[in-house]
């Protein structure tokens, strides 16, 4: 993880995300999560909950990967094939397998789909744009319909902690508002794209989702 956020190296980590063969590899993957993460903990207490679970979820991930069976988790798609040939996902939360690598990876997986509607709404937004507006827009559009009424009452008090886009543009570290736009417009892609890969890996980890 690096000393202090940068949006350049959110998006670096998501550049070398998929290798030759398209495959989303679970080191960078992890990395711009972390990134992430250290970007939210700049904001303040207030997130401490919503970055206490990001962390747990990421860790579960990293032990898996420097694990006696790490070889298997290197990519997304090689972990998915190896935890589902092994029966190693479960169908409910109270299994002998809680915390799988694919049930772990959904998670994060849909928050990656908030991110990529957020970023795009930053990325178009004008002086007027509220980050809090934007930010619980595109929670409802996606995360939200996973998460308990407790869940979404909490998150929602957070994002009115939101600061204004103009500091938050600055908290971004990445130059003027026109650079951080542009960075954002090459950032978004690449999120895209993993996003997709992952999403398209296989039909079966949908099934295993609630596991
Ligand atoms: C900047 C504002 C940050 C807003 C984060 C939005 C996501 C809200 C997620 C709320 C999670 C609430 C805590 C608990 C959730 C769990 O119940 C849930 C399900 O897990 P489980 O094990 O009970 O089935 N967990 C999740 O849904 C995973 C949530 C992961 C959230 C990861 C958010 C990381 C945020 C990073 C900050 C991004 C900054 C954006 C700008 C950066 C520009 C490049």
């Amino acid at each position: 993880m690096a000393d202090s956020f940068s949006l350049q190296n959110v998006l670096d980590n998501f550049k070398s995300c998929l290798n030759d063969h398209k495959e989303v590899c679970l080191k960078y993957y992890i990395s711009g999560w972390r990134e992430l993460v250290s970007f939210m903990n700049s904001l303040g207490s207030v997130f401490a909950f919503i970055s206490k679970d990001a962390v747990n979820k990421i860790q579960i991930l990293e032990n898996f990967l420097t694990g006696e069976n790490g070889t298997h988790y290197v990519t997304v798609q090689s972990m998915v094939k190896y935890e589902l040939d092994n029966e190693l996902v479960d169908l409910t939360k109270r299994g002998s397998h809680p915390e799988s690598g694919c049930r772990t990876l959904l998670r994060l997986h849909r928050a990656l789909r908030w991110l990529q509607l957020f970023l795009e709404s930053l990325r178009t937004s004008t002086e007027d744009s509220k980050t809090s507006v934007m930010c619980s827009d595109a929670y409802n559009a996606s995360l939200a319909q996973h998460h308990p009424w407790l869940i979404r009452k909490a998150t929602g008090m957070a994002f009115c902690a939101l600061p204004g886009r103009d500091t938050f543009f600055e908290v971004l570290n990445a130059g003027s508002h026109e650079e951080v736009v542009t960075l954002l417009g090459e950032a978004l892609p690449l999120i895209s794209e993993v996003y997709q890969i992952t999403e398209d890996v296989s039909p079966r980890q949908n099934k295993a989702e609630e596991g």
